[in-house]
């Protein structure tokens, strides 16, 4: 059995991610999220709409995933890794060459990003029209 894994936030599930998802769990047979903790956002200097366990709610609804884990800190790639036996670490091209070091113990694929929507855009968008409703 093939295992990937991948990282991140995934606030207010979109579009974008269900693609980095889907193409991540076609790579393999088995797909794990390391769901980045509430306390983790404040270091990556990130604040979701929704906290750590809603997050993890709306990901579990999605097909492409197998299993949710928590990210609390940048280091914890390699032994996730390791524990989980895991085959390919995937991250949208963001991130291109910053997971490198991980080639030493899995292969490391960058997939392009989905153009056209974001977190922060739907964000940004939601407070500009809902401040005129409410
Ligand atoms: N993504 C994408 N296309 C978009 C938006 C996001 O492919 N339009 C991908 C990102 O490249 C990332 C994943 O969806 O691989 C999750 O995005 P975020 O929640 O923004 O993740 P991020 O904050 O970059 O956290 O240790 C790594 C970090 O936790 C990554």
């Amino acid at each position: 059995m093939k295992k990937v894994i991948t990282y991140g936030t995934y606030d207010i599930l979109h579009y974008g991610h269900i693609n980095l998802l889907k193409r991540a769990k076609l790579l393999g047979d088995y797909l794990i999220v390391a769901l980045s903790s509430d306390e983790f956002n404040t270091a990556k200097n990130k604040t979701s709409y929704y906290n750590y366990e809603q997050r993890k709610i709306i990901l579990e609804a999605c097909r492409y995933v197998d299993l949710i884990i928590p990210e609390n800190n940048w280091e914890q790639k390699i032994s996730d890794i390791q524990k989980y036996q895991i085959d390919i670490f995937v991250m949208g091209d963001d991130w291109e060459g910053k997971f490198d070091f991980l080639k030493d113990y899995c292969e490391v694929i960058y997939l392009p990003r989905t153009p056209g929507i974001s977190t922060s855009q739907l964000k940004s968008y939601l407070n500009q029209n809902l401040s005129q409703i409410s």
